[in-house]
């Protein structure tokens, strides 16, 4: 079997920021990337849900991928999120993602159609035969509806081109017996409010969005985690699940880029239609409620 534990780290799935005039502004997602990988992440999650993957174009998001590997410079791991309900397209984005020189890609399960395990088995299939790269499953079954059961993981990861699963859910029993049954893989922790419970029932890091905002709080819990301090450890949890308490309470996404906006003191725009626009009231809950607590 293959061994992927190399993987094992800190990626924040990277969102991406606009213009005014509904632009993906690469100028500010430059500056936020150099800014995460000076904080010490291990890589980056490119063009996943918090990247706004769906409210893309198709050529906005092969652009999207090669840019990022641009500005990363080799300096840290790559995963492209390919996920789409076509295979064809999520095939096409795989194969850009390659052509940029990408580490792995991921994909969530394919949504909206009720599609039967052995569909979404073909998917998967179909994705990993269309490259080189290795295949993190994006398992998240509050946003696509489908959970993936035991016995598919498990017939899909006995496949050596799957790397791991960026796990985004709290059935820390499933977490528990992927990790016995595959100790080469790496699982990623995706509810960042959880993290530390991932990492407690075999996670070997995590992917998320609160990444983007308060990195050095993720690597610090991980670290503290790897070195058996874990009071310590469920104290910046603790700030953590504080944190997204607000980014819940005023919606993640676009709250999470209102708080780059503020952290900053660079605009990062709005999220794309029909997400809402943060208002004036809430800016200012975030900088009262959130900006006091990153570290
Ligand atoms: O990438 C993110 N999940 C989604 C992982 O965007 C669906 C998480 O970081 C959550 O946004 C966060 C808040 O629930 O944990």
């Amino acid at each position: 079997m293959k061994n992927y534990t190399d993987f094992a780290g800190i990626y924040p799935a990277l969102v991406t920021p606009f213009t005014p005039d509904d632009k993906i502004n690469f100028g500010l997602l430059e500056f936020l990337v150099n800014d995460l990988i000076s904080s010490g992440v291990s890589g980056f999650y490119v063009g996943g849900s918090t990247g706004e993957a769906f409210l893309l174009t198709e050529a906005e998001r092969e652009e999207l991928y090669g840019a990022v590997a641009d500005m990363a410079a080799g300096r840290v791991k790559l995963i492209a999120h390919v996920g789409d309900v076509s295979l064809n397209k999520a095939r096409r984005y795989a194969r850009a993602a390659e052509r940029a020189g990408y580490d792995a890609v991921s994909a969530v399960t394919p949504f909206y159609y009720k599609f039967s395990e052995a569909e979404i088995e073909r998917y998967y299939t179909g994705i990993v035969d269309s490259t080189g790269l290795p295949m993190f499953i994006y398992y998240i079954p509050l946003y696509t509806g489908t959970a993936p059961g035991s016995d598919l993981l498990t017939r899909l990861l006995s496949d050596d081109r799957f790397a791991g699963i960026k796990f985004t859910a709290s059935d820390f029993y499933k977490l528990t017996t992927m990790r016995r049954l595959f100790p080469d893989k790496v699982i990623l922790n995706g509810f960042d409010e959880m993290f530390l419970s991932g990492l407690a029932a075999g996670a070997s890091g995590g992917i998320g969005s609160t990444y983007n905002l308060a990195p050095a709080m993720f690597i610090k819990i991980r670290d503290l985690f790897l070195q058996n301090r874990i009071q310590e450890a469920q104290a910046v949890q603790q700030k953590v699940a504080q944190i997204v308490d607000t980014l819940l309470k005023l919606e993640v996404m676009p709250a999470t880029k209102a708080a780059l906006t503020l952290k900053y003191g660079r605009d990062f725009g709005s999220c794309r239609a029909p997400f809402k626009s943060v208002t004036a009231e809430e800016m200012k809950e975030i900088e009262q409620k959130i900006m006091p607590l990153t570290e």
